[in-house]
């Protein structure tokens, strides 16, 4: 047997600027006295964001999972929204708190995204809206659903979570759709511990986005207004500070993952039982996840993942259970199994493994070693 790991190797590692320039920051913040309610950290964060995801509008919120149901109430919608089952329970989840119904759409075999083809067959009179999601970072088919969407008049919220920076065609991610969502948390390559934004174009819409994650308080008008049932989506001056040292540091991280990825493609790609996902048509990706797939092997993806430990490798089933199989889905109509058969074999074989710019090329392959000699 090789020699296991010494210390402990996760699928992920967050992001960490120099703690003194942090402690910096900190000092910047103390003496303004101004912690949170959209300070001028939290402007500032918003603009460089804007920029680095090439958007004309976003808004900033204390987390990936509240942005998406504020996104989900914003439009101002109720009845049924479809979606994928291949996610993070968040996703699902936003679209109930918001008071939606899910309908789950069976995935791509390559995109491992909403199956734009199977779409139009869940559209009742009550569909209001496509949630798509880009896991891994991977596009979803998205002139495919903005053609599906315009026929039969559905709005489009995409779940980026995995897709900070992500571009097609030298277009940012969120430029698609009506609502985009990106989370910031801390196992997200840029992150402000938590945290969420929303990109959109209408800027009524943005809006109302921004008077729900206050409370609904109009901040327009000479009284304060509540027109709208808000809540508490706000990210704080301390999170907007440790943001804007991590967007310093991201291109550095982002240039060690795609080494990363070179040699794992090389090594992996020999390995008889491991299916490589394919990372999308993208013209700039955002190196969130690194998965594969064990498929037609005598060892299987749970052997793998447990086998693994022994050498102290923690990898993560990102998705597995797949949403539609929670206890809280599974009596739903559309989460039987029966209807969703490429997102419950694929959520049997998909294996995320460990994917950050603190792994240096020994460590990779001797994480590749020791899955090659798994696999044997
Ligand atoms: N939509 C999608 C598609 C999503 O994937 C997510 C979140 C959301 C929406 C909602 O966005 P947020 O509300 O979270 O902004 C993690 C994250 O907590 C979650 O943000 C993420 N997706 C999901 C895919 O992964 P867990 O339960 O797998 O995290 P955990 O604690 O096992 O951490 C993963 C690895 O990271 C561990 O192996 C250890 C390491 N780690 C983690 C933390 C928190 C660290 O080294 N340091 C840390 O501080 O959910």
């Amino acid at each position: 047997m090789l020699k296991p790991f010494d210390k402990p190797i996760y699928t992920t590692r967050p992001v960490l600027p120099d703690i003194n320039k942090v402690n910096l920051r900190l000092i910047e913040v103390w003496e303004s006295q101004w912690l949170t309610n959209m300070g001028k950290q939290h402007e500032y964060l918003e603009n460089e964001l804007k920029k680095v995801l090439k958007v004309k509008s976003l808004s900033l919120f204390n987390n990936g999972t509240i942005a998406l149901m504020v996104a989900c109430k914003s439009l101002e919608i109720s009845g049924e929204v479809i979606t994928t089952p291949f996610t993070f329970a968040a996703t699902p989840h936003a679209l109930n708190w918001a008071g939606l119904e899910p309908k789950f759409c069976d995935i791509d075999e390559q995109t491992l995204n909403i199956n734009p083809q199977k779409i139009e067959e869940l559209i009742t009179v009550n569909t209001k809206a496509i949630l798509g999601v880009h896991v891994f970072g991977i596009p979803c088919a998205v002139k495919e659903i903005d053609d599906i969407a315009k026929k039969y008049d559905l709005k489009v919220i995409y779940d980026a979570a995995h897709a900070f920076e992500t571009e097609l065609e030298g277009i940012g991610i969120g430029n698609f759709g009506d609502i985009t969502m990106f989370s910031m948390h801390s196992t997200k390559l840029m992150h402000t511990i938590e945290g969420g934004i929303l990109t959109y174009k209408d800027q009524e819409l943005g809006r109302k986005i921004n008077q729900l994650k206050n409370f609904g308080i109009d901040t327009n008008s000479q009284e304060q207004e509540y027109d709208l049932i808000g809540l508490n989506g706000k990210l704080n001056e301390v999170q907007a500070v440790i943001g804007q040292e991590v967007l310093k540091i991201r291109e550095i991280e982002r240039q060690k993952r795609s080494k990363i990825l070179n040699l794992y493609n090389e090594r992996l790609s020999k390995i008889e039982g491991i299916t490589m996902v394919s990372r999308g048509d993208t013209s700039q990706e955002s190196f969130q996840y690194f998965p594969i797939r064990i498929r037609d092997s005598r060892v299987t993806r749970n052997i793998l993942h447990n086998r693994l430990q022994d050498y102290n490798i923690f990898t993560r089933k990102y998705f597995y259970p797949l949403c539609s199989n929670f206890n809280c889905y599974k009596n739903i109509d559309t989460a039987n199994p029966f209807n969703l058969p490429v997102a419950n074999r694929i959520s049997e074989e998909i294996l995320c493994l460990p994917y950050y710019g603190g792994l240096n090329d020994n460590d990779i392959n001797k994480i590749c070693d020791i899955i090659e000699n798994i696999m044997e």
